[in-house]
């Protein structure tokens, strides 16, 4: 007589708060038991590995709707792959709007494609016009459907919002019970850099750093803080790149205020100085906003330890390097205003982050697991069916060899873009097994999980992100609908 489905065998349990020797019993892809002795009809060895949860990837953009037609040439299930090789097993990826267009046309074709993929997902919505159709219609619509997360751009053209349209969205949120996730930098100021650097001849892929400065990060997150705050309206900064820009975050909780912090493993181990390579070499490193320096990676690590910044996402977005739709789509002399940004890292998340924080002694594992699994099933409302290890969870596992030094290739990542920016970086750590909802996905690198087999995952609302009730003049001008 056996009790489980599948039995994880004499790992090492890690959650969010403990470390502890047990097996792990699967019934029906959920957890069903956390304890000694465990006996199922298979079983998978995991003596000497950490047993983890899945990773959950809260940013990054796969099969993302283009402008143009068509889509990112990372597709679900490309993308998926790569996640399972990397050990995580839920994504949320982003449904786009086009202006002068609305939302629910493109939320339905991204939902046909997400179909095909191999990990659980969900979606942020963008909002690229904040119309009255989109904000007062489509919205309630979209949030209702379980895309219980807006974002949006205060730079690049033509996604950028400015401050009315901003203030629009972070109200419709709150009218709805969303959460608004903000990619901050300064539109203005860094259109008036880059047109000065352009005059000035200088066009190489190392001035993409140049015409984007911690400043201009810090004043759009400041900016954006302040305007959620006027709202009353709870918000996640992106991909915050170094400590100055944190410090927003830092001020902002102090006054009571409900904001999270995301970071990326490539603000701990690029800098500028990545894209000051020779020719056209500097594009593999290219992403917004830019990688600072040293001091700045460094003092990310303190800033992940204290829970300023409470997740580590992937903010994958791979752009071929040779390749007509890639970093050369206006050519290798492209200024590099012309150079699409962005890096892809859905499978080396996890190891670069356990490498270069775990193994090298940065943070602990339970801190690991907060960033990268429970954390953003928390704030995005996947918990406790993601992000955990207990009775009832998805048993979504990540087994992994915490002694396995690994040199990372492209090969290994498995995604579709040709290359990685991590190409012959030595890590510490690595996943042997992945498991989604009880079946194993990937083992020793093979993915063997079928076209179709991820979820949706439909969020309603939860406690997490409820607006505190603070509002200038104790009036809430968000139930107007202006
Ligand atoms: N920055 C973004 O904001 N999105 C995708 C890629 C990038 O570098
Ligand atoms: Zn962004
Ligand atoms: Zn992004």
């Amino acid at each position: 007589m056996t009790d489980y489905d599948l039995v994880v065998a004499g790992g090492t349990v890690v959650t969010a708060s403990d470390m502890y020797r047990a097996d792990v019993g699967i019934v029906d892809g959920r957890i069903a038991a956390v304890g000694t002795g465990l006996r199922g009809q298979r079983t998978v060895d995991a003596q000497g590995l950490l047993v983890m949860p899945g990773g959950v990837d809260s940013h990054c953009h796969i099969e993302q709707l283009q402008a143009g037609g068509g889509a990112d040439e990372e597709t679900f299930i490309t993308g998926s792959t790569s996640a399972l090789a990397g050990g995580t097993t839920t994504v949320i990826t982003f449904s786009t709007q086009f202006k002068g267009h609305g939302i629910l046309k493109p939320l339905a074709e991204y939902r046909r494609r997400a179909a095909k993929a191999m990990v659980d997902y969900t979606f942020h919505q963008i909002i690229t016009d904040a119309t009255d159709e989109v904000i007062f219609n489509e919205v309630p619509q979209v949030v209702a459907s379980g895309v219980r997360s807006l974002k949006v751009f205060l730079t690049y053209d033509p996604l950028h919002l400015d401050d009315r349209q901003f203030i629009r969205v972070l109200a419709a949120a709150r009218r709805t019970g969303a959460l608004v996730t903000v990619h901050c930098e300064n539109y203005e100021a860094i259109r008036w850099r880059t047109a000065a650097l352009l005059a000035d001849g200088r066009t190489e892929p190392k001035y993409h750093a140049w015409s984007r400065p911690a400043v201009v990060e810090r004043e759009a997150t400041h900016r954006a803080i302040a305007l959620a705050e006027m709202v009353d309206q709870p918000i996640q900064i992106f991909h915050v790149s170094c400590p100055e820009v944190a410090d927003e975050i830092v001020r902002a909780r102090a006054r009571g205020l409900k904001v999270w912090g995301e970071t990326c493993p490539q603000y701990f181990v690029l800098s500028a100085d990545h894209m000051d390579r020779p020719g056209f070499e500097g594009a593999k490193f290219m992403c917004s906003p830019a990688p600072r320096d040293a001091a700045a990676s460094e003092g990310l690590w303190k800033l992940v330890r204290d829970g300023v910044l409470d997740v580590v996402s992937s903010d994958h977005s791979g752009w071929s390097y040779d390749s007509p739709v890639g970093k050369r789509a206006n050519g290798t002399g492209a200024p590099f205003r012309d150079i699409p940004n962005g890096v892809p890292g859905l499978g080396s998340r996890l190891p670069i982050l356990f490498s270069e924080g775990v193994s090298k002694g940065r943070i602990d594992a339970c801190t690991f697991v907060r960033l990268t699994a429970f954390n953003p099933s928390r704030l995005f409302g996947l918990y406790p069916r993601k992000g955990t290890i207990a009775p009832g969870a998805d048993a979504d596992l990540v087994l992994w060899d915490a002694a396995k030094r690994v040199t990372m290739t492209n090969d290994l990542m498995q995604h579709i873009i040709d290359y990685t920016p991590y190409e012959g970086m030595e890590v510490t750590g690595w996943p042997v097994t992945t498991i989604r909802r009880g079946e194993v996905a990937m083992k020793d690198g093979i993915v063997q999980a079928q076209p179709g087999s991820g979820q949706f995952l439909a969020r309603g609302p939860y406690d997490m992100i409820r607006p505190t009730g603070n509002v200038p003049f104790g009036f809430d001008a968000s139930t107007f609908l202006v």
